[in-house]
């Protein structure tokens, strides 16, 4: 369902950030690039933006990556979320306010879970804590998922629904006592790690608090992760929502499947910049699906994007377009209908196509059309074969 966001003065958004354990591929590009979309809209629109960004710097890939590595497991978190930082750099995201560790936010964690021992909403399993879901009178509404279908996306997806001494098998992991060979912190709880969806709610609680406007990631994250952290926090705090709107992007595929790092059919961002590709044209192609939609990076796309782009270059460079101003309103529009940037994309062409005469009228539609193009949508009309333009 598609609800208007409503937020005020300042808007507040959390959204799920990487497990790094290795290089952005285009479906984490994707998805931030949705988000910084989102961001980009609601600035247009006059609000200020505290947008908040999780790194879930210790979690089971990490560390079964660094077994095989034979590498430390925060080396390998330092250096991929470095990687990814400077590709979301490249790619003019517009950074969150606060980017938080699950590391570093182990005291917040512990804290939480004590509070819901004391609703008794918490329960051990061994040395183990749970969260027990069947005290979340709300579970479900998020996914709207029947119990049969959580329970075979919770076995994929990172749950344990098998285990004996649960009370009910969806039951998530809040704090893992440690195992063997795994780093571990002492509290008050046991020596362990956090378990995965509570790191969300600890940061996003800290940061931008209860009924914030938007939690967002991939789709892939509806279930288990958005459920369990509405759970976890609507069981805290007795109040309803967490989020007050979720947003998922589609999963980007490739060779015919999810690009997934457990699949390794991965297309780095880092790559195709170090190859020289306009970070520009790889907006372009991105953004040139609907956010909602899967959909599959196909080789050519890139070469599609960039001649796009360059159509839109040489129009701005023509001095000689007309209509901005309704084109830039039009594309207003499509943006504020569930971001549909395809729709904004199609606009661009046309208004690129529609010429006049070169004259100093054209010259400011040109550079109107410009600083829309790069306040709403991060993309530099102003160059060309990536020389910058001067006037
Ligand atoms: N650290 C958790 C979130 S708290 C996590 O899911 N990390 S991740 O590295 O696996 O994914 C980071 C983000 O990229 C998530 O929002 C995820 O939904 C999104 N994502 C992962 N794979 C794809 C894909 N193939 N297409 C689109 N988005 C993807
Ligand atoms: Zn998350």
């Amino acid at each position: 369902m598609v609800r208007p966001t409503t937020p005020g003065d300042t808007a507040r958004m959390y959204v799920c950030g990487i497990t790094p354990y290795d290089a952005t591929h285009l479906g984490h590009a994707f998805t931030y690039l949705t988000f910084d979309i989102v961001q980009r809209v609601w600035r247009d629109a006059g609000h200020q933006v505290h947008y908040v960004q999780n790194v879930t710097d210790i979690d089971d890939p990490l560390l079964e990556r660094a077994v095989s590595l034979g590498e430390d497991w925060r080396e390998i978190a330092l250096r991929e979320t470095e990687l990814f930082r400077s590709d979301m750099t490249a790619l003019k995201v517009i950074p969150p306010d606060d980017y938080v560790g699950a590391v570093e936010s182990i005291p917040s964690i512990v804290d939480i879970i004590h509070d819901l021992k004391r609703t008794g909403a918490v329960y051990a399993v061994d040395d183990d804590w749970y969260f027990d879901v069947q005290q979340s009178p709300r579970f479900g509404e998020i996914s709207g998922l029947d119990s049969q279908e959580m329970v075979a996306l919770s076995a994929e997806r990172g749950g344990d629904p098998d285990r004996p001494g649960k009370r009910h098998p969806l039951d998530p992991l809040m704090w893992l006592a440690q195992r063997p060979d795994e780093p571990a912190w002492d509290t008050t709880l046991g020596h362990g790690r956090p378990g995965w969806h509570i790191e969300c709610v600890a940061i996003a609680l800290d940061t931008i608090g209860m009924g914030f406007d938007l939690q967002g990631g991939g789709r892939d994250l509806i279930f288990p992760h958005h459920e369990m952290g509405a759970a976890h926090a609507a069981s805290l705090t007795r109040t309803w929502p967490f989020a007050r709107h979720y947003v998922h992007a589609g999963m980007v595929g490739y060779d015919g499947h999810k690009m997934s790092k457990s699949r390794g059919n991965l297309v780095f961002v880092s790559a195709l910049l170090r190859s020289g590709v306009d970070p520009d044209a790889l907006r372009v192609a991105l953004l040139s699906h609907r956010y909602r939609e899967d959909w599959e990076w196909m080789d050519g796309d890139l070469d599609a994007a960039t001649y796009r782009l360059a159509q839109w270059r040489e129009a701005v460079l023509s001095r000689a377009t007309t209509g901005a101003s309704a084109a830039i309103e039009h594309m207003r529009q499509r943006l504020a209908d569930d971001l549909d940037t395809p729709g904004a994309f199609a606009i661009l062409d046309s208004w690129a196509r529609a010429r006049s005469r070169a004259d100093d009228d054209g010259e400011r539609d040109g550079a109107q059309m410009s600083a829309f193009a790069n306040a709403l949508l991060g993309i530099d009309l102003d160059r060309t074969n990536g020389h910058r333009v001067v006037h």
